[in-house]
């Protein structure tokens, strides 16, 4: 081989190692820090997994928290991102969490009522009458109280950021009313409230992990799901659906989680800046959310999909089928914190 040749060679093989190292350590992520590149660094590895995609809005907020700490910490912390469940899906990453094998993750607090009973106050039906309200009730004091109960299960909860109101797709038929929704396989987050309301509704609901979802649909496992506007668009649900209706049935919202353990090892001035760049993050999350349920919604009849608004009528036949589903969970939520998020929501709507 000519000089000039073997240097090309050359070239090449270092060039592809250096390519498939960056894509299989962007993909298989180590299942812990390597100690020995933290050394290297000096920095702290903070692995952050979440379900959605790098263009979902809680993504977006995860670069913004990643920022603020890199702002005002700079050179100790190395925050590493993965998006579309890459360390897994939230049960799974919560767990590790909560195992310590993993630093953090942001969950629909749905999935997490297997480990804190009372976040399930979040998922009974039409519980919110608008955004500003959930705000003000997660950020007050009932909330608070809620993200310190996950605290005995070695969770740290330091932010509700917006997942939203969610809403009916599938890709058998219009739905207008409960019976439009009869015998539709609808496939609902692993929480026992959102399955009771879907069979209150007469769906035929089945539990399952987000990142199965698009091919369920795709291979008609199930006819539907539900989920706010930006999830619905940036998932490209409408590929595989083809009408959506604004039910806007419940809001739950992610939350941003830290094990307790390593929150506790961090120097408390470390914490008052984690703290603050996940309010920080929350508030940007929320805005870029606002955006998008504003402008997606058109954008998913010019995807081909049929988006049907229910009048308020319509709405309350919804309402008065799911109500039930109260009576049966409060108990099991435990009827203080029902009572106390419900007595929040009350005051903050009169003022
Ligand atoms: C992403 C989920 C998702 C949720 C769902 O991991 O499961 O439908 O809405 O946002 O948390």
């Amino acid at each position: 081989m000519s000089k000039k040749w073997f240097v090309l060679a050359m070239v090449l093989v270092m060039a592809t190692t250096l390519l498939t190292g960056c894509l299989s350590s962007e993909k298989k992520p180590e299942a812990k820090p390597d100690p020995a590149k933290a050394a290297a660094t000096g920095k702290k590895v903070i692995r952050i997994s979440i379900g959605l995609n790098e263009v979902h809005p809680e993504y977006l907020g995860l670069k913004k928290f990643k920022e603020e700490i890199d702002k005002k910490l700079p050179g100790k912390y190395d925050i590493q991102l993965y998006a579309n469940a890459q360390l897994g899906d939230d049960v799974k990453t919560t767990e590790a969490v909560r195992m310590g094998n993993l630093e953090m993750t942001g969950p629909s607090s749905s999935p997490l009522t297997g480990i804190v009973k009372e976040l399930g106050v979040f998922d009974l039906p039409f519980l919110f009458p608008s955004t500003e309200i959930a705000y003000k009730v997660m950020d007050g004091p009932a909330g608070q109280q809620l993200l310190d109960k996950m605290e005995e299960k070695g969770l740290k909860g330091l932010a509700y950021w917006e997942n939203g109101f969610r809403h009916l797709t599938n890709s058998a038929r219009e739905v207008k009313s409960p019976e439009d929704v009869k015998g539709l396989k609808i496939r609902v987050m692993q929480n026992p409230i959102h399955l009771a309301t879907w069979k209150a509704l007469g769906a035929n609901p089945t539990p399952m992990p987000f990142s199965e979802l698009f091919t369920a649909m795709q291979q008609k496992t199930v006819d539907g799901q539900e989920n706010p506007i930006p999830t619905i668009y940036l998932s490209k649900y409408s590929e595989v659906q083809k009408f959506v209706t604004l039910t806007g049935h419940v809001y739950t919202p992610h939350i941003l989680i830290i094990g307790k353990k390593l929150w506790d090892s961090l120097p408390k001035e470390d914490q008052k800046v984690f703290q603050q760049a996940a309010y920080d993050a929350r508030d940007h999350v929320r805005k870029v959310s606002k955006e998008m349920n504003d402008s997606q919604t058109a954008k998913l009849k010019e995807a081909g999909m049929t988006v049907t608004v229910l009048t308020p009528a319509q709405l309350k036949a919804f309402q008065d089928v799911v109500k039930p589903v109260y009576d049966e969970y409060t108990e099991k939520i435990g009827k203080s914190t029902v009572d106390s998020i419900l007595a929040e929501v009350k005051k903050v709507s009169a003022k």
